[in-house]
């Protein structure tokens, strides 16, 4: 009998020339909405964003690899499973170009005053001046990066040609960067005081959950904005509507939230000074399919018996 392969990841969306790739050495299905009845003889799950942990693990015993359709991985609990010798894989670095030009989409699109100016001049360009959508300059501002990761490098790349100061923050110095791409490192604090854009690459950790929140925001400049193209719950959400209602900062704009889909109630998304995106960072034609051919680059090893490639750097050195 062929091992299973479960393709939860948006199964309608899946390329099925790679589906198919897979199929003489798997039992492929392509799954969606509650797959619980599926799971007792999977040993491959192609995972979306659902919470792989010790209660899930315990529903598959014969699961050995979680392959994640994305570079994030905090809904996998690597630990659990290393403990039940399952692989974890991902799909870093095909997506950094994709991240970095939507952050920068973002940014431009909050200093341009983009999603104003296109309703204005549908409905009130040369009926009336009043509201006529003044933006501000990117050049001589000082873009703050929190993180420098293989995203956050390619946004500074991006922020080259735009004339841009750049400061970054990371828990591990970057030296080869910084003189690279002339950026300087400096201490969080300094980060949040002197930026005009605050821009968010970080994972999210537990020691990462909530690092901007209300007392961040009041150190930043009245005038900054907060760009997040990372993870919802790195930001206090309810902190961030707080400060954007009291005007403490000057906007935000974002690509994840705390929840997603973010309710159509949420507070956040009826703000003036907010732009939202619908955690599409990656949503590009060409980069979809990237991390579709990486998830099934490390599925098709696994199954032809050899280590799988792109497991995350936990299981560096772990063999099962
Ligand atoms: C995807 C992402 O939208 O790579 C990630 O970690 O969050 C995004 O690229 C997501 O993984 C799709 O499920």
């Amino acid at each position: 009998m062929k091992p299973k392969v479960l393709i939860s990841y948006k199964s309608d969306n899946f390329p099925e020339d790679l589906t198919d790739g897979l199929r003489p050495l798997a039992d492929v299905v392509r799954v969606s909405g509650d797959y619980s009845d599926q799971l007792r003889d999977a040993a491959v799950l192609l995972a979306a964003g659902e919470n792989v942990n010790e209660d899930f693990l315990k529903k598959t015993p014969k699961l050995r690899l979680v392959s994640r359709f994305g570079v994030g991985y905090d809904s996998v609990d690597v630990d659990a499973c290393t403990r039940h010798s399952v692989y974890v894989c991902h799909t870093p670095d095909v997506l950094s170009d994709a991240v970095a030009d939507l952050t920068w989409a973002l940014i431009l699109g909050w200093m341009r005053r983009i999603p104003e100016a296109d309703r204005y001049t549908r409905e009130e360009w040369g009926k009336k001046q009043k509201g006529f959508p003044f933006g501000w300059d990117m050049g001589g501002k000082t873009l703050g990066l929190l993180g420098l990761g293989r995203i956050g490098v390619e946004v500074a790349k991006r922020g080259k040609g735009f004339g841009v100061k750049m400061i970054y923050y990371d828990v591990v110095r970057r030296q080869d960067i910084e003189a690279q791409h002339g950026i300087t490192y400096v201490p969080f604090e300094e980060l949040l005081k002197t930026a005009d854009v605050v821009s968010v690459h970080i994972p999210l950790l537990p020691s990462t959950k909530g690092i901007l929140s209300t007392k961040q925001f009041q150190i930043m400049k009245k005038t900054a904005i907060v760009i997040n193209t990372s993870r919802g719950p790195v930001i206090d959400q309810k902190a961030l509507t707080e400060a954007l209602k009291a005007k403490v900062i000057a906007g935000a704009a974002l690509d994840v939230f705390e929840v997603e889909p973010a309710p159509l109630t949420e507070e956040l998304l009826k703000l003036g000074n907010v732009i939202v995106t619908p955690h599409m960072a990656s949503a590009t034609w060409e980069t979809r399919r990237k991390m579709a051919e990486r998830c099934a680059e490390s599925i098709k090893a696994f199954l032809e018996g050899k280590r799988p490639p792109f497991t995350v750097p936990e299981q560096k050195n772990v063999t099962f």
